[in-house]
Order: C-alpha cells, then structure tokens, then sequence
C-alpha cells in the first residue's frame, strides 16, 4: 500500500488509487493507531512541503522501503534515518523550475511596480480622486541570488532578460558561471538590489537570512523568497519592514505555513503568495506524473526517475 500524508493534488490521489490500494492519513481521526493498524502493508509513503517521512513515521513503518515526494524540497524528510534504513527517496525536480523562477520574476515585478496595491487602488475607486504613486524601476537592478542550482539559474536567466546584472552566493563558486560570487551572504547583499532566496533548506541554510542580512540589504533592498519560509529569521525581517529598515519583499513561503505574520498586512511596499511557485494546473500534474513514475519505476525493479542521491545530499544539497 501506498500512504498519503496530506492532500495535495486530486489527480495524483486518483491515479495512485487506480495503481496502488491508497491510504490518505488526513481522512483518519486516530493517526497513531492508523499506522499501527496498517504497518505492515505500507511500503511507501507521498509527502509534500508540508508533510514528509519524518522520524515519528519512519519508526512507525519498518516496512517503508521508498518516500516519493510531491515536492522539490525534501526538508520536511529525515534523510540521515532513510540512509540508515535504506529507504529510497525521490523528489519532483526539473518539471517545476520554470514556474518557480517565473514566480520569483513575478514577485520582484509587483513589489517593485506595486502590482498589488495598483490594483486595489484602481478596485478601490481611488483612481477617481487621483493617478497612483510613482513606483520603482525592474530592469536593470542588480539580483543577488542565494543558490545558483536549477531555480536560481532560471531566475539568473530571466532577470538577465531585464537586463539585470546578477551575482549569487552558493557554498563554492560555479566553474562555468560569468556571474559574480561572494563567498557570503552578507556580501551579496550589501551588493544587490533585490536578494533572492533559491537554496534548499538544511541545517546550514536555516535562517541564512538574518539581520545581518537584511540590514546590509537595506532601505532599499528588497528580498524575494521562493525557498521555504524558515530561510529567513521572520521576526527580523517582519521588524526590519515594519521599522522600514528594508525596501520590501515578496515571498510565497513562511516560517509557519499557513500563517503569515499579521504585522505584513498592513504594508503596502509587501507582496504575499499562498505557497503557489509550482502552483500551475501544468506543473503539478507533472509533478504528480514523476511521482507516479517514480513508484511505478520501484515496485517493478527499473532504475527510479528521480532518485535523490545521498551522496550529493550530505549533509544535504544545497541548491533546488
Ligand atoms: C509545493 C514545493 O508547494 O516543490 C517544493 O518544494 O514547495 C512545492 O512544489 C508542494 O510540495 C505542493 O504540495
């Protein structure tokens, strides 16, 4: 059997139902006692950003041989326990990069050109009363990105489209990269315009921005997330842009999903997305489809679609 740990996408439930008898933890009232009923039936588990193998589960499962992600970011997964219990993971990379990257273009564009406010002041009907506020100019601002993997690389590509000079941060600079590298984050942003958070989450990358950070970003930076919401220090930033310390920020992920500071909600010069970077019906149907594969691939012997490899992860991979 294969095990669901939260909803995440129809299609992907009604194909797996098709292929595999389906368990979806979410439907049960009594998780702990679920698990125990049915632990040796489960043989693989679904999670996403929300929900993934962790410690609890995997002792609870001694018969879990694969963990097939509905995700890119496996943080939510105890990699170290699945090495040691030779469980199998893999993760929904590639078919999601471009919307990403797309999103992250979209958020620098609406934090920049005020997208959102212009559009609740045309709503609002105080167009009437008088033309909107000058706002501040996309091309040309200097994007710093932190991990140049495939999201970071489309989002180099498409800002150099805007014909913004790039630099980034990663553990070590790129060989074939013309971009420029800095060895820290501090750095990189004391010498960009816009901070972009691209980087998987590990226990190096937690809090990689911090007020430090921020403040070498400054009044007039502006950081744009579309890793996880625990990349940066939220109560710093959410004082730093309340004390008007930093120029603004765009993000799609939070420390505490789905709750977002309310503090954020006040301010205009803030562009705040429910988590949507893959959130296109072409993605996600895609995603689900490697997912699919992915445990199709395992239970008929042929080599995984997607594996994560353990080597490249340890302590963890760095960049999505
Ligand atoms: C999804 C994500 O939001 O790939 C990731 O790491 O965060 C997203 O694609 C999520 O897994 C959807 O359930």
């Amino acid at each position: 059997a294969v095990l669901m740990l939260c909803p995440m996408s129809t299609y992907l439930e009604q194909e797996l139902q098709r292929r595999f008898s389906l368990f979806k933890l979410w439907t049960v009232p009594e998780k702990s006692q679920y698990l125990k009923d049915h632990s040796s039936s489960i043989r693989a588990v679904v999670g996403n950003s929300m929900a993934g193998a962790d410690a609890e589960l995997i002792a609870a499962l001694p018969r879990m041989e694969i963990v097939a992600n509905f995700s890119v970011g496996v943080d939510k997964i105890d990699l170290n326990k699945c090495r040691e219990k030779g469980i199998r993971v893999t993760n929904t990379p590639d078919v999601l990069t471009d919307d990403v990257a797309d999103l992250a273009i979209g958020l620098m564009l609406a934090v920049l050109r005020r997208l959102c406010e212009s559009d609740r002041y045309v709503r609002s009907g105080k167009w009437k009363k008088g033309d909107f506020r000058l706002t501040t100019k996309f091309t040309g601002k200097t994007v710093g990105i932190i991990g140049l993997g495939r999201i970071g690389m489309a989002i180099a590509k498409r800002a150099e489209a805007f014909s913004c000079p790039i630099c980034y941060f990663s553990r070590t600079a790129k060989p074939d990269v013309e971009y420029k590298y800095y060895p820290s984050v501090v750095e990189l942003a004391s010498n960009c315009q816009i901070l972009v958070v691209a980087c998987a989450l590990t226990e190096e990358t937690k809090h990689i921005v911090n007020r430090e950070v921020i403040d070498a970003l400054g009044p007039k930076g502006v950081l744009i997330n579309i890793g996880r919401g625990a990349h940066v220090d939220e109560p710093e930033l959410v004082s730093a842009l309340v004390e008007g310390r930093l120029g603004g920020a765009g993000l799609d992920v939070y420390e505490n999903e789905p709750e977002v500071p309310a503090e954020l909600f006040g301010l205009e010069n803030v562009v705040l997305l429910p988590h949507v970077g893959s959130g296109t019906v072409e993605t996600r149907k895609a995603m689900a489809d490697l997912v699919i594969g992915n445990l199709e691939a395992h239970f008929s012997k042929k080599p995984l679609l997607t594996p994560l490899s353990y080597q490249h992860h340890s302590p963890c991979q760095f960049a999505i």
